[in-house]
Formats: C-alpha cells, structure tokens, sequence
C-alpha cells in the first residue's frame, strides 16, 4: 500500500525516525468526523458504530457531481478501461514522501486484485469529464472479503485504489468517492470494510512499519532508495546482502516447491488454521485461494527470469511433505514496481512484496486436530522458536526466488509473527508506515500488527 525508503544502515526497528505525520484531532476532519470510525475503546464491547441493516434505508442514487463530471462503474474486463484505470494510478497514485517513487500497477495485477471471486462489478467506480475524450479523472475499487476479527466473522469490502488526478487534488472529491463507494456496498447489504492507507485518519485499529530487503543493492543506492552508511565500499554492502545459497546448515525445506493447482485444497487448509490465531484476518475460500496465488501468474516459460516477470503478478510456493504428501508450509510474494521520477538509467524499481504465508510444521503433534479454528491461540514458548526457524528457512527459500527472478528489494511489514524473520533474514526498516482501519465496526482493544497479526 505504501511506499517506503530505507536507511541501510538502521538495523535496529525503530530507529528510522518513523513518524505518524500530521495528526489532525477529529473535530478538524471534515468529512472523517460525519463518518463512522472509532478508536479501539477498552471495556465496550466489539460491534457496529452505526448498527442500520435494513437496505431500504439507503439512498437509491448515486451521490451529486460537479456537472462537468459523471460516474461510470468501471468494466475491468474491457482492455480500453482497465487501461485507463492503469494510466490514472501510473501517473497520480501513492508516492513515497519526496515524489521520488510512485506505484505503477501493471494491468494483469489490477484486474487481479479487483476481479476476485464475488466480486461486484459496481464497487469498481470512476468518474469521467462529461464531455470530449471523457477522461478517467478519479477511481475507487473495493472488492469483498470476509474478515475474522476478535472472533467474530464479518462481510466486508476491502476499499483500494482511490485515486484523483493530481488537476483535481484539495476539491473534496475524495469525501464524494467515498461515501458513494459505501452507499454501493450498503445496497448490497455489506455495513462493514477494511482498508490500509501510509496517512493518518481517524479510526486506526492497527500500525505496522514496512521494513526492506535489498537485493540489487547498486540499484538501490543509485535510485536513492537505500542510503549507504558513509564510508562504506559498495562491494562490501553488496556482500554484506547476498542471499545464502541453501547449505547442509542451513537447508532449504525438503519439498520446496511452486504451488500447483492441485495444492489448492492443502493450502486453503493450512492457511485458513495459520491465520486463525492471529486478533484480525482474512478467512480464504478454495476459490479465493485459486484466484489469489495461481491466477497472477504467467504463462510459458522462465526465459531469464526478467522477460516472464514482467506480467507475472503473484508467486506461490509450497513444501510437501515427502512421506505423508500432505502441504506443510505456503509463502508467496507479489510483484508491486514503482516509478523512480526522473531516473532515466533506472526508470523502474522492481520491488516484490511478501504476501501470505503459514506453517504448520514447527506445531506439536495433535495441535491441529485437538482445537477448532477461528479461535486465537497463544504458543508456548518452545513452538514459538521452532515456528520462528521454520519461518526463517521458508523466508530464505523465497528470497531465492525474488532474486533469481531479478527483483531489487523485498518488502515486508510487521505483521504475521514476522518479527521471527526480519532481523535474521536482514530486512532493515523503512521510512513508512502502514495503517490498518474498520469502517463501521468498534474494537474492544488495539489489533497487535494488521491483517493476519500477531497475538503475541
Ligand atoms: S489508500 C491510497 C490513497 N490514495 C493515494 O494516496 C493516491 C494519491 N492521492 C490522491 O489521489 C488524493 O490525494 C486522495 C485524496 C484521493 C487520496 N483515505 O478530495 P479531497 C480525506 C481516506 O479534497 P484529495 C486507499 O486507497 C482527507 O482526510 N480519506 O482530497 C484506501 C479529507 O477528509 P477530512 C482520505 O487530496 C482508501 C478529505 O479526504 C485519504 O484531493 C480508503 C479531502 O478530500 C485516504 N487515503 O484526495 C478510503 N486521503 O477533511 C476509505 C485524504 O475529514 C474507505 N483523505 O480530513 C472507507 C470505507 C468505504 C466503504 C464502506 C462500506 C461499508
């Protein structure tokens, strides 16, 4: 969601000089103050803010717009739209604090993350010129999702993607954006979304800091995105960044493999009992899990790694058990490249992102028949390290990957019992920060980490 810089030379979390930018009180929100979000209240009890399910009760028509403009639902299976849906991110979506890198989506990765299973084809909206070429001017996506949160189950649209054009920036488009988003779910009977933003608003559940694993290190310090610490020869921070090759001491986990159709089922499984002892997650269907790790991906061959990646979005891997052939561990990344403004030898960076991952391997015999899911447990201690080692060699596995398929950095959040891996696996942490909101739901306590966190 956010973009990040680091400081190669911070090892230790937190000593970037992270900050939560300008913190406005509530009362001087505008439009956050008439919307309902809520800090996480200690002693009340979780629940809607505004508790209205009766769809009748919602306004049938779509919010006013200035007349030069006009909504349109955005048809993502229509090459021309999904393009200048691409173009308007590419050239005015999230930048890093300096405007020195900017997202750039490629098409197959919009229509991936906005076409999954369910999805509903008016909470893809734009707003267009009226007239002449009718451009594309602002966009908002949301697509469903149902979350665990506290233990209970919720129906929510996950809100991505707002945009407007840099021309039309401080016109209060956003606030009209939004609330037509939130009139198309309501409709729909959905009262509750999820969604992640680097700025502050009123609302947030949950913090995590964005820390970075160069890969391309040259790359990275000529782009600007990596400062080296003064006095230090490249080569030696080269060195000091390689990725290492898997070792008898350090193996890489036997059955190490690119998921496949086939593993949908184990995956589901697995991932679905990983991610229910942590305060907030998504919960994944089979079909979710097919759309989510084996659609974005290519098709054909590696060639040298760089021509396939190009239009590969998502990358999966498993390791099967060789005796029982059952699915133990799943990690995945996807590919996220920005825009390096005005960098004409690098005008690309080619950042990888870790996605979901989980195992099972490191847990005590019995733990998974033994309990019921979607119930946040606790590790003891012992499960606790053999957890964080498993995580490590399956980290390493797919840093193996990411490089041999020539990304220049991977990117990770505190999230997800990633505290195991970062110092170990030389993630270093980053300028930015990502925040995690409810819309229309309180908590009873602060969530530890975003989505898919951990309890402990
Ligand atoms: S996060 C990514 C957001 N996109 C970007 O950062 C791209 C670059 N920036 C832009 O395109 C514009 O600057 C945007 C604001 C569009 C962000 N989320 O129109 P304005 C509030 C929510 O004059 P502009 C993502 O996509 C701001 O505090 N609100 O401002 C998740 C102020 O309100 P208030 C934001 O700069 C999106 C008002 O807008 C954000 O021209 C989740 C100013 O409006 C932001 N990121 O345009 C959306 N930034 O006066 C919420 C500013 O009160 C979904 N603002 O402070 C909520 C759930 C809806 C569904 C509910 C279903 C039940």
């Amino acid at each position: 969601q956010m973009l990040s810089q680091m400081n190669i030379s911070d090892v230790v979390a937190g000593t970037s000089g992270v900050g939560q930018g300008n913190k406005k009180d509530m009362g001087q929100h505008k439009f956050w103050s008439t919307q309902p979000v809520a800090l996480p209240e200690q002693g009340s009890s979780d629940g809607p803010i505004d508790p209205t399910t009766d769809v009748t009760k919602f306004r049938k028509e779509p919010y006013p717009l200035p007349k030069e403009y006009e909504w349109v639902v955005i048809d993502l299976s229509n090459p021309q739209e999904l393009e200048d849906v691409r173009e308007l991110l590419c050239l005015n979506y999230v930048e890093d604090d300096d405007a020195t890198l900017r997202f750039n989506y490629s098409a197959e990765f919009l229509a991936w993350a906005l076409c999954p299973p369910g999805y509903e084809k008016t909470w893809h909206v734009g707003i267009r010129v009226a007239s002449g070429k009718r451009k594309l001017v602002a966009f908002i996506g949301a697509v469903p999702m149902t979350i665990d949160v506290n233990q209970r189950r919720l129906r929510t649209a996950e809100v991505n993607f707002l945009c407007v054009h840099k021309k039309l920036r401080s016109k209060r488009l956003a606030p009209v954006l939004i609330k037509e988003i939130t009139r198309r779910c309501n409709v729909l009977g959905v009262f509750q979304a999820t969604y992640t933003g680097g700025n502050v608003l009123p609302g947030i559940i949950s913090t995590c800091q964005y820390f970075h694993r160069p890969l391309n290190v040259p790359k990275l310090v000529d782009t600007g995105f990596s400062q080296p610490q003064p006095g230090m020869p490249l080569e030696r921070m080269v060195k000091m960044n390689d990725i290492p090759a898997s070792t008898p001491a350090r193996p890489q986990p036997e059955g190490f493999r690119e998921m496949e159709e086939k593993d949908v089922e184990g995956v589901t499984k697995l991932l679905c009992e990983y991610l229910s002892r942590f305060e907030l997650a998504p919960v994944f269907t089979e079909g979710e899990v097919r759309h989510t790790f084996l659609s974005g991906r290519g098709e054909g061959e590696y060639i040298d790694g760089k021509a396939m990646r190009a239009k590969q979005v998502v990358w999966a891997y498993v390791v099967e058990d060789p005796q029982t052939g059952e699915i133990t561990d799943f990690i995945s990344f996807y590919s996220l490249p920005s825009t390096v403004v005005g960098n004409e030898k690098y005008p690309i960076l080619d950042a990888a992102y870790m996605f979901y991952y989980a195992t099972d391997k490191a847990l005590p015999e019995g733990w998974r028949s033994s309990e019921t899911t979607h119930h946040p447990r606790k590790l003891d201690v012992t499960t606790r390290s053999r957890v964080g080692e498993r995580l490590n060699r399956l980290v390493e596995g797919i840093l193996r990957v990411a490089k041999s398929t020539q990304f220049d950095v991977f990117n990770t959040l505190t999230l997800m019992e990633s505290n195991h891996f970062i110092a170990d696996q030389k993630f270093k942490p980053g300028s930015g920060l990502l925040n995690y909101y409810i819309f229309n739901w309180k908590l009873s306590q602060q969530i530890h980490g975003g989505i898919g966190s951990g309890r402990d």
